[in-house]
């Protein structure tokens, strides 16, 4: 790729400018950003909150922290002697070894030498009189660059849960997102678990299997489908590296990236017999394809809906021996798939060992965290350690914990206010120059699949500015329009979008996030590059680029 030659016609000149680029984060959209915008010749910056490389997987430590994706399909793509080099050992890596990859990555391409660690961005204000972007860490030092790249993840803010008493709790207390780094036993503890999303569902697996006593808090129940992971040996490893072409081509051509693909079944052109026996084929395969790749219509037609809860149910009731508990384990309020399906491994088990309690807090209220432990409506419990899995203030989130400002000092807290308008995930129309990977409104899915496209697809553009001597990029509002009426199109119909989840703009633990807004497309990725290219192939009449 020609190195781009940066123009001067600006007010100000790049010279002048303490970088041409500046990326927010050092996660997978992070690292690849820097990689094309440093072979495109830009002098590049990240700034990463952390003291380490790999975003979602240098946060996430909490025990039992996995893929749900198969982690061959997950990887970087885009370098062939990468995927040569690298061996994954299970089909669904642990976070210790996706954390040894992202380092490994870091350190094979160089990296660590433009990414500033410890570094958290409190405020992004653009300058119009010199196009550019003034960047503030936190430590009071500002910074200067042509272009703005958030590569801060959809799922990077942790909430707490707003339970009165949650400081004054005197044993150990950790929320999963910023978990210790040193290793944390549960040993003969008495430990509380509040929150049975995908990060709950991995954490009590897994602290079951040494704990003292362990307690669930569970508000709402999710349908958890088996993950049935296994090891990676060296000749299967050999022979998944010789696949790559076909992997990849293969999540090209699904709807969420992933390698499982939507059945171009109905749920009612089959007969019952053909129907149970292709459910029980899902549920015992690996991965998301009981989810990813069902029937056509599971997510879309309630009664079709209807019949892959009650198999799963079944299947819940088969598991817990206490049908009294396998009740509350299963989910009423919405059905399979229309909220993120947790992948586990034993979860459903776990109820059925002496020295596990669920407690449905539907019934009995959390009334407070107390120096002890947690008192709901009917009783006092007492802990050693609690452990919140209680999600993140998600898609948003972590862009409103930055004082963003685009054209005339407006926020980007107020331009989204009743909830988020991009141009393709990557622009917001008044913030010149400002690029989101992973921002609302992209595809997400397989999420790697995504990030890989998005960093293209902006480093495409940045490198046509350069050719073209342009100096700002701002999405025209009448594409943003556009855009935000084709995510309210591509989500029309689906059930996902009528159940509170964070998919849904919902977190009860968030002021303002109480209501349900058009919070990510729920399009095919296959549409979504699509439309993506065919504004790069036009020469991005949808920005206004001058
Ligand atoms: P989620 O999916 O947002 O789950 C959070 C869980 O915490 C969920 O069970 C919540 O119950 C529960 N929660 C949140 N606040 C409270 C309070 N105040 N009291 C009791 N329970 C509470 O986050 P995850 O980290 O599991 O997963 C996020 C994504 O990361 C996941 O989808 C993957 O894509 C990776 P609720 O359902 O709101 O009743």
């Amino acid at each position: 790729m020609a190195a781009v030659e940066m123009t001067d016609a600006a007010p100000r000149t790049r010279a002048a400018l303490d970088f041409d680029a500046i990326i927010i984060g050092a996660g997978i959209s992070g690292l690849y950003q820097l990689l094309k915008l440093r072979e495109l010749g830009l002098k590049v910056k990240v700034f990463e909150r952390g003291t380490g490389v790999g975003g979602t997987w240098y946060w996430n430590r909490y025990p039992g922290a996995r893929f749900d994706s198969e982690s061959w399909s997950y990887g970087y793509s885009f370098s062939k002697e990468l995927l040569q080099e690298w061996d994954w050992t299970e089909h669904f890596s642990p976070q210790p070894e996706t954390l040894r990859y992202l380092n490994y990555v870091a350190d094979k391409f160089d990296l660590r030498r433009d990414i500033q660690f410890k570094s958290r961005v409190v405020a992004a204000h653009f300058k119009e009189a010199t196009r550019n972007w003034e960047i503030t860490l936190e430590d009071g030092s500002r910074h200067t660059t042509r272009f703005l790249i958030t590569a801060i993840g959809p799922l990077s803010t942790p909430t707490m849960p707003r339970i009165e008493g949650v400081d004054t709790f005197k044993g150990e207390a950790f929320h999963t997102a910023t978990w210790p780094h040193e290793p944390v036993s549960f040993e003969g503890k008495r430990v509380a678990v509040i929150g049975t999303g995908a990060t709950g569902v991995q954490t009590i697996q897994e602290v079951a299997k040494t704990v003292g006593h362990l307690t669930i808090f569970q508000r709402t129940p999710n349908w958890c489908a088996p993950l049935h992971n296994s090891k990676i040996d060296k000749a299967t490893m050999e022979g998944i590296k010789k696949r790559y072409d076909e992997i990849f081509a293969r999540c090209k051509e699904t709807h969420a990236c992933f390698v499982h693909t939507i059945d171009p079944r109905g749920t009612f052109e089959v007969t019952p017999e053909e129907r149970e026996a292709f459910f029980e084929y899902l549920y015992a395969s690996p991965g998301f394809g009981i989810w990813q790749g069902n029937f056509k219509d599971i997510l879309t037609n309630r009664e079709a809906n209807a019949l892959i809860s009650d198999f799963v149910a079944r299947k819940i009731r088969e598991r817990v021996k206490d049908q009294a508990v396998a009740e509350k384990l299963i989910p009423k309020n919405h059905g399979f798939g229309t909220r993120r399906v947790p992948l586990e491994t034993k979860y459903y088990e776990v109820y059925n060992q002496p020295n596990v309690k669920l407690v449905d807090i539907k019934e009995t209220p959390i009334e407070r965290i107390t120096p002890k432990g947690i008192k709901t409506s009917d009783t006092e419990y007492e802990f050693d350690m609690i452990i919140y899995a209680t999600g993140f203030d998600a898609i948003t989130g972590s862009f409103h914990r930055i004082d963003i400002r685009g054209t005339d000092g407006q926020t980007l807290k107020d331009a989204w206010k009743g909830g988020p308008q991009t141009f393709v995930g990557v622009q917001v129309a008044g913030f010149p120059n400002m690029f989101m990977i992973m921002g609302p409104h992209t595809a997400l899915g397989n999420i790697p699949r995504s990030i890989e496209y998005n960093v293209e697809w902006v480093a495409d553009l940045i490198e046509y500015m350069g050719e073209h001597k342009l100096t700002r990029a701002d999405a025209r509002p009448e594409s943003v329009e556009a855009w935000t009426e084709n995510v309210r199109a591509a989500g029309a119909g689906l059930l996902t979008n009528e159940v509170d989840s964070w998919m849904t703009g919902i977190n009860s633990n968030v002021e303002g996030k109480q209501v349900r807004t058009l919070a990510r497309y729920s399009g095919s990725a296959i549409a979504y590059r699509a439309w993506c290219d065919a504004v790069a192939a036009g020469g991005y009449k949808e920005i206004d680029l001058t």
